[in-house]
């Protein structure tokens, strides 16, 4: 049984993206297969239900330049496909070859580009290459992963691993494997065997993999956990420090970061450069934004994490705009994102940091946190559902499907990742029209009301918001690709910021408060200004003296008229 799409496919889109071959400008939206739509009834999402909803970007959606598929790829699921088997096909799960392809085709069609998820520093232990590799010493996979004699047999004769690496998901990180009197180590699950990229046919290997989707017409990559591929070279052990967590009581000095590694991300870029246009993400794990910002390179953007660690406050949002403005100087593009699917989301965290977190208060605050998503310097990065406001949604133990969660505990924090991936509220019928079947993962409460149907008939929804700046965005090259300054709005809970660029000058105020807030925008930004969009429907007046009242949670973009 398929499930209808939201509004009829057959509409042909006629915009394309404004992004042309550099487009670190464009708009990105992170498409989690598993939950997004699912077309063929089994409950969990897949490619063919991506391609039902395409209406859903475009002219009259959302306008966006490009999606990311988190990974596609056959996998048994324990990360939910964090854990590939077959770096280089699809997940029958998820459809089939040409389902990849029509998807392919069908963004291309609409200017919308397609980023795969490619899963490096490990793959799963049901991959062909773990398979050969843990069988035996010898064979040309022998060295594909991490392997070490013990380091000694404890008084009972028990193996002892080679250095005192744990893994970020809790417990040991080496696993003890009796046919090769090795261990191997796991950044992740014990069924995630991290490579071993100090291996030239590792690297070789990968690098078919990504030519091979790149001739599919793939047109960049996010790389999960990549400054995690290479270790030091004599695996030594990380210093002990005070900590949370047995991970956090440890400096990743040896197992993450290393010297050696912008090279190799040097003959990565390489690959992708033989044809321009082609851009990659990397996801940095656990580091600051000062790293993010080392490793960026002209097409190579890195995620950084100090905007989606700050409470809803404007000295919090202020201090964490500075710290990324210092850190990447003007001409280092960096990436904007308050979602992902590993983080609380944002209309649920922003809300709690500051304890507004009810209706109507969450999506007044989902509006504002929109504009400074899509009007910050730098590359946005939307995550579905975040255009409707969606929410964490509560998840019984029995249902969780993040394993990391089963495990946590005094010594070991985890926030349930299960919570922040629940199936896409489409309409208000069975399912949120998500499936036609039994949804792999509980739907949110509140599904029946916040939805996508519900939302686009409603000027006033967190979609129309959404839609409104994302089709203001595409026609605005200041916001594309101009500088920023941060002003003193004069009001501590009002952000405000300029993006000039190609002859276009804007001003961004973002009231952080429920409550209104005059501005005086003749001692913020000299010059006339006139409102273009915002958060709320209907633009304020500006009084002839420069006098601006926001409304509360009011975030709003204007343009100087001064030429
Ligand atoms: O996540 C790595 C990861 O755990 C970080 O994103 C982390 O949340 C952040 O650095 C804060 O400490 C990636 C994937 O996104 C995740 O879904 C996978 O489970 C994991 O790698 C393993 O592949």
């Amino acid at each position: 049984m398929s499930s209808p799409p939201t509004r009829a496919a057959s509409r042909p889109s006629t915009a394309r993206p404004a992004a042309g071959p550099d487009w670190r400008d464009g708009v990105v939206y992170q498409v989690y297969p598993r939950s997004f739509a699912d077309h063929d009834g089994d409950g969990t999402g897949d490619l063919a239900g991506i391609l039902d909803h395409l209406d859903h970007f475009g002219p009259d959606g959302l306008a966006i330049d490009a999606i990311w598929l988190s990974p596609i790829y056959p996998s048994p699921g324990r990360d939910l496909g964090y854990d590939v088997s077959d770096h280089a096909t699809v997940d029958p799960l998820l459809g089939t070859e040409a389902d990849f392809d029509r998807l392919v085709e069908a963004c291309h069609a609409r200017g919308i580009r397609v980023i795969l998820d490619l899963v490096m520093n490990h793959t799963s232990d049901e991959h062909a290459w773990f398979r050969a590799s843990r069988a035996s010493r010898e064979g040309p996979y022998a060295d594909f992963y991490l392997w070490r004699d013990p380091r000694g047999f404890d008084a009972a004769g028990q193996p002892i691993p080679p250095n005192n690496w744990v893994s970020f998901f809790g417990g040991p990180g080496w696993e003890w494997v009796p046919e090769r009197q090795q261990f191997y180590y796991h950044t992740f699950l014990v069924g995630q065997p991290e490579l071993n990229w100090r291996n030239p046919a590792v690297e070789q290997a990968h690098w078919d993999m990504v030519r091979g989707w790149l001739a599919r017409g793939v047109d960049g990559f996010r790389l999960d956990v990549f400054n995690a591929f290479l270790k030091d070279p004599d695996l030594g052990d990380n210093p002990v420090i005070e900590g949370d967590s047995p991970w956090n009581r440890q400096v990743h000095r040896n197992d993450l970061d290393q010297p050696d590694f912008v090279d190799l991300i040097g003959r990565f870029r390489a690959i992708l450069d033989e044809k321009p246009g082609r851009l990659s993400i990397g996801e940095l794990f656990v580091g600051q934004t000062e790293t993010a910002a080392g490793y960026t390179r002209p097409h190579h953007i890195v995620f950084d994490w100090s905007l989606m660690e700050s409470p809803w406050t404007a000295p919090a949002f202020a201090a964490g705009i500075d710290r990324r403005e210092t850190a990447y100087g003007p001409d280092r593009q960096p990436t904007v994102a308050l979602s992902n699917h590993d983080r609380e989301r944002q209309a649920t965290r922003l809300s709690a940091s500051i304890g507004r977190d009810r209706d109507p208060d969450r999506d007044a605050i989902a509006k504002a946190a929109a504009v400074l998503v899509l009007t910050l310097r730098g590359m946005p990065f939307l995550y579905y559902g975040e255009e409707i406001g969606m929410t964490d949604v509560d998840i019984p133990r029995a249902e969780i499907v993040d394993p990391p969660a089963l495990r946590a505990g005094p010594d070991f924090p985890w926030y349930d990742r299960s919570r922040c991936r629940t199936p896409m509220q489409w309409r208000a019928s069975a399912n949120a029209g998500f499936t036609t079947g039994r949804p792999w993962l509980r739907l949110a409460a509140d599904a029946d009301r916040r939805n996508v149907a519900v939302q686009e008939d409603d000027p006033d929804s967190t979609l129309s918001a959404y839609r409104r700046l994302l089709r203001f965005r595409q026609t605005a090259p200041a916001l594309r690709t101009g500088g920023m300054e941060r002003l003193d709005s004069g009001e501590p809970d009002v952000l405000a910021w300029t993006r000039t660029g190609d002859g276009q000058r804007l001003l961004v105020l973002v009231n952080f408060v429920g409550e209104a807030r005059r501005i005086d925008l003749a001692s913020v930004a000299a010059g006339r200004w006139v409102a273009r969009v915002g958060t709320h429907r209907g633009l304020p007046d500006i009084a002839p003296d420069g006098r601006l009242d926001l409304r509360p949670d009011e975030a709003l973009i204007l343009e100087s008229v001064d030429g």
